[in-house]
């Protein structure tokens, strides 16, 4: 077993071979070029060191720096920014900075909830979550006005926060013949997906998908059966 001591001087990264969050931190650390270890994490039968280093939300990823732990992928991505700073993810102007943050967060709070509702529901509420999250996907759309990232030439934070996007939709696309990014209704959005899932290192890190099409099969059963009851 890794101890606490071991790591001291050392980036070790906690996460699980599918998880979209930890994805977010692999990207940023690849992209910084960034070394740092893995620990795979069993989110059925969670770890003594995981529990430990996040004892709040007990959830990876966990970036382990230094002997100190940070968690919640959205602060990791900022710490891995002011620490390491070679291929800036986040604007220097503080009112870009800040908007970046703001359409992260609106991804999580709002997009990321409406899309996985019409991935597990079925009928009305199908399409109601639909509706919703194609009402949310269109304010993304505008922000691609002009651009090939939301970072501009380059992908930086904005991208990778909403790169579960890339990762998952064509999963949840395959299962369940749900078509939430028209190429006509959001260009933009679809030629981003494209773009961003074809870059380099984005692509090397991909889960392997022929693994998450079960995963995430089980996964909508789970749900569904939990709201039928
Ligand atoms: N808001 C968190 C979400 C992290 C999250 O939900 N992680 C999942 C794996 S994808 C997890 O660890 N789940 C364990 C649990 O819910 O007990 C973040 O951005 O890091």
């Amino acid at each position: 077993m890794i101890k606490p001591n071991d790591m001291a001087e050392e980036v070790t990264l906690f996460k699980t071979w599918s998880s979209a969050f930890a994805l977010r931190v692999v990207w940023a650390l690849q992209l910084k070029g960034v070394q740092y270890k893995s620990v795979l994490e069993d989110i059925s039968d969670k770890s003594e060191l995981l529990l430990h280093y996040n004892p709040v939300y007990k959830k990876v990823p966990v970036l382990l720096h230094q002997g100190r732990p940070i968690s919640e992928s959205l602060i990791i991505l900022e710490y891995v920014d002011e620490t390491w700073n070679q291929y800036p993810l986040l604007p220097q102007d503080p009112y870009a900075r800040a908007m970046v943050r703001f359409w992260a967060k609106f991804g999580d709070d709002k997009i990321m909830p409406s899309i996985w509702t019409a991935f597990i529901s079925e009928g009305k509420e199908q399409e109601a979550a639909l509706a919703e999250a194609s009402e949310h996907l269109q304010k993304l759309e505008e922000q691609l006005e002009g651009r090939k990232f939301f970072g501009g030439d380059n992908i930086g934070y904005l991208d990778i926060a909403l790169g579960w996007l890339a990762n998952l939709l064509r999963v949840f696309e395959d299962i369940s013949s749900l078509k939430v990014v028209d190429g006509e209704r959001f260009p933009l959005l679809f030629a981003w997906l494209r773009e961003f899932s074809d870059a380099p290192i984005i692509k090397d890190c991909w889960p392997p998908h022929d693994k998450l099409i079960p995963k995430f099969i089980a996964l909508r059963q789970v749900y569904r059966a939990k709201s039928s009851t």
